[in-house]
């Protein structure tokens, strides 16, 4: 693979975020994943081959590795910002319609639930897979779902709830969003969640980390 999308994959995969990031310390002062990508650009890099050669495979590891818990939510927040430092340079080319994203992914955590860490991991690892997401927050009621998915035809859904009680909520929201879109295939996730409550809200797929999701979204594109 060319030098500097192997440069760039680390940086990601390490949470080197830019030059002025400490983190990691072998690599200090160095460029990282922010001027490496706008190098790339220039270079005449294209955007597509930098999300597929550099950045998915880079946020890959790092989910599997989180799977595996061979690192935790800190070392994922950081290769998630890095990977955000990278992406910020692709955007532009991803919004023009350039570049072709694999699909939707609208994302949120239903109503009445606040909690929002885990789902923007999801979040990240999906953009980091190459998805275009749209991410409406915390509390989301159904009639955003709807609208969102109105708006956004053939957009996947995923689902987080991170409280008993707001499970609930989730199930309600599974029941209408299919009654109006009977087509959406809806992804459910968060610590309370089963896969035997996925199945018995009759949602389509329950990933209990960031990387099956991603695993799913994959298996949906080809
Ligand atoms: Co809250 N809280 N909280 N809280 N909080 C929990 C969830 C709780 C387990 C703590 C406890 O009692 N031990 C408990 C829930 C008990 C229950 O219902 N069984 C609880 C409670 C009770 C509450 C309040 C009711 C407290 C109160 O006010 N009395 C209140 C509710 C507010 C509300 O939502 N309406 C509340 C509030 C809060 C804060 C606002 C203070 C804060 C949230 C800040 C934020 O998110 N911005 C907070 C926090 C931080 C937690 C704990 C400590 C940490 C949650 C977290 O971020 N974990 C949590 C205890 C705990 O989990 N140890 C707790 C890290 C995160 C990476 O994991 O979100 O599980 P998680 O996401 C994972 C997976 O679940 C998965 O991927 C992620 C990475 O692996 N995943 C998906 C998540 N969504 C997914 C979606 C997918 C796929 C995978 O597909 C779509």
């Amino acid at each position: 693979m060319n030098e500097i999308l192997t440069k760039i994959s680390r940086c990601v995969e390490t949470g080197k975020t830019d030059k002025v990031s400490p983190y990691p310390p072998d690599m200090k002062g160095l460029d990282g994943a922010d001027e490496l990508t706008k190098q790339a650009i220039e270079e005449g890099i294209g955007p597509d081959q930098i999300l597929e050669d550099a950045l998915i495979p880079a946020m890959a590891a790092v989910g599997d590795r989180f799977s595996r818990k061979e690192i935790y939510v800190p070392q994922m927040l950081m290769a998630a910002r890095a990977m955000n430092s990278a992406m910020k340079h692709l955007k532009p080319f991803f919004q023009s319609g350039e570049t072709k994203r694999k699909g939707k992914f609208i994302i949120g955590t239903v109503s009445g639930d606040l909690h929002d860490i885990g789902k923007n991991l999801v979040s990240m690892m999906i953009e980091g897979g190459g998805w275009e997401v749209i991410d409406l927050g915390v509390d989301v009621g159904t009639d955003r779902f709807l609208k969102a998915i109105n708006e956004n035809p053939g957009a996947v859904v995923g689902l987080s709830a991170l409280l008993t009680t707001t499970m609930e909520n989730m199930k309600k929201t599974v029941v209408l969003l299919k009654e109006k879109n009977p087509e959406i295939k809806i992804l459910v996730g968060g610590a309370p969640v089963t896969r035997e409550y996925c199945e018995k809200i009759g949602a389509d797929f329950y990933s209990p980390d960031p990387q099956g999701a991603v695993n799913y979204l994959k298996q949906l594109a080809v």
